[in-house]
């Protein structure tokens, strides 16, 4: 509970309705898309500029109070949790885009502005901002930055840090920063901005960004094949990427498939059934670039890496074919999936699916196991349900200590415990198989120097200081 006396304080500085006290706005504010925690906020506040950020954050630093930055809490790592009494400062507010520059190629937003509503702008000026995944109806420009999030192109866009030209952040000492503003060259030392982005609200609150478009793609399609096993995955992967630059390359598995088509009602590519499907897009060029990636598909169909594939025919049927891979997630909802978001280099792929795969089933016998993601990126999501007589409490510590071996599995492969969901609440634990000690020290050494008292996001990344 706030003192009548902050609570003042707060109102003096965003006005009285945008301090939200009500149980509702709690469960709303308080919680991202991980169903774990309970949301259990102080306040939640919604500044309308980057100085009214500066001064709850000075306010905070003042009585200690721990904040949570908060943007569309689309997040699956518990990042954007409040669970501890924190104040959650929403940026919903911030919500402007401003300063487009043609020549440039960039342009100004607020860390508040919804991710589809960039990707429209960035059309209407014949330009393209190309991080895209599913929660970018929902989803903010800031907390994007904030989480790197990556998606379905990074095979070929990269990440969000990829094209993030500037920030202005306020860090938690309350300074105003305005990292790299918009330059294409700056070396002038440490960059600030890439600490910023993936730091998870741990080291400032983002209430702006400069960023950079660029070019459309010419028109693509979209390859649908059912693949045979899952080494060959890997083969159809590498024969397409050594002819075709692909914008994506996906996988799922018939288990994913079903569930998709079963809850949402889409029609199946094919009738062929396989264990698993891969989705390719691609730009056409003419006719040239269909012709090769049709060669590419029979030789994959000679090899019977392949069993059966589809292209599409227009924007409609590369959208509806989108769907079976994007809407896996939310149709897996209702299993209350324990999620792995983990990746090693696309080159050690192959043994580690070997690797992880022996491991899932041997300590996974009987759990319905969801195998799907940016396998061109070299990271699964393996969602493994809840079966229905298991409490969640007990399902959750059977998940936590498979992670432990999966953890250790990955540090062997030397990949990543969080490819693109950040580190939040929920991969905290397993950080050290991915960052060696000296680096998880020089991470609190770095938030110290950024958060000196430690009240953002107290607990995410690793726990806050004297737990
Ligand atoms: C996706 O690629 C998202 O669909 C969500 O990153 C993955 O829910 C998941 O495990
Ligand atoms: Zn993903």
């Amino acid at each position: 509970m706030l003192s009548s006396s902050i609570i003042k304080q707060l109102i003096a500085i965003v006005g009285e309705e945008r301090l939200l006290l009500g149980p509702e706005d709690f469960q709303n504010y308080g919680i991202d898309r991980t169903t774990i925690w309970q949301a259990n906020p102080c306040a939640v506040v919604l500044p309308g500029s980057t100085e009214e950020v500066q001064q709850i954050v000075l306010l905070a630093k003042e009585f200690n109070l721990a904040i949570v930055p908060s943007g569309g809490r689309t997040g699956l790592s518990g990042g954007a949790v409040a669970k501890d009494g924190e104040i959650v400062i929403a940026l919903d507010r911030l919500n402007e885009i401003r300063e487009f520059n043609s020549l440039d190629r960039t342009v100004t937003v607020g860390a508040g502005v919804i991710t589809e509503r960039l990707q429209k702008f960035a059309i209407d000026q014949g330009l393209f901002y190309p991080v895209d995944f599913a929660s970018t109806g929902s989803s903010q420009i800031g907390g994007n930055i904030a989480t790197n999030a990556g998606g379905i192109n990074v095979i070929r866009y990269g990440m969000t840090r990829q094209w993030v030209a500037g920030l202005t952040v306020v860090t938690g000492a309350g300074d105003i920063l305005e990292l790299n503003r918009g330059l294409m060259k700056n070396n002038t030392g440490y960059d600030f901005r890439h600490l910023f982005i993936g730091s998870e609200g741990t080291l400032g609150l983002i209430c702006e960004a400069t960023i950079q478009l660029t070019k459309a793609p010419e028109e693509t399609v979209v390859m649908v094949l059912g693949i045979d096993n899952f080494p060959a995955i890997l083969d159809v992967l590498q024969i397409f990427t050594s002819k075709i630059d692909l914008t994506a390359f996906e996988f799922f598995s018939q288990l994913a498939l079903d569930k998709v088509v079963a809850h949402q009602g889409h029609a199946v590519p094919f009738n062929t059934k396989a264990p698993f499907y891969a989705l390719l897009e691609f730009e056409t060029k003419g006719s040239e670039g269909l012709d090769l990636a049709m060669r590419l598909f029979e030789h994959c169909v000679d090899q019977r890496w392949v069993l059966d594939g589809v292209v599409s025919q227009s924007l409609s049927q590369a959208s509806a074919l989108w769907k079976l891979r994007e809407d896996i997630s939310e149709t897996l909802w209702e299993f209350q999936p324990y999620k792995n978001d983990i990746s090693v280099r696309v080159s050690r792929m192959p043994d580690f699916l070997v690797e992880v795969n022996e491991l899932i089933e041997r300590h996974y016998p009987d759990f319905d196991i969801v195998w799907y993601g940016h396998i061109g990126d070299g990271n699964l999501h393996l969602n493994i349900l809840k079966p229905e007589q298991l409490s969640s409490e007990d399902f959750v510590s059977q998940c936590s200590a498979v992670s432990n071996e999966i953890g250790q599995l990955l540090a062997k492969y030397e990949g990543s415990v969080s490819a693109e969901h950040g580190v939040g609440l929920l991969k905290r634990d397993y950080l050290h198989y991915s960052r060696s000690p000296c680096e998880i020290s020089l991470m609190r050494a770095v938030k110290s120097a950024f958060d000196p008292n430690g009240i953002l996001n107290p607990g995410k990344l690793f726990e806050a200081q004297g737990q």
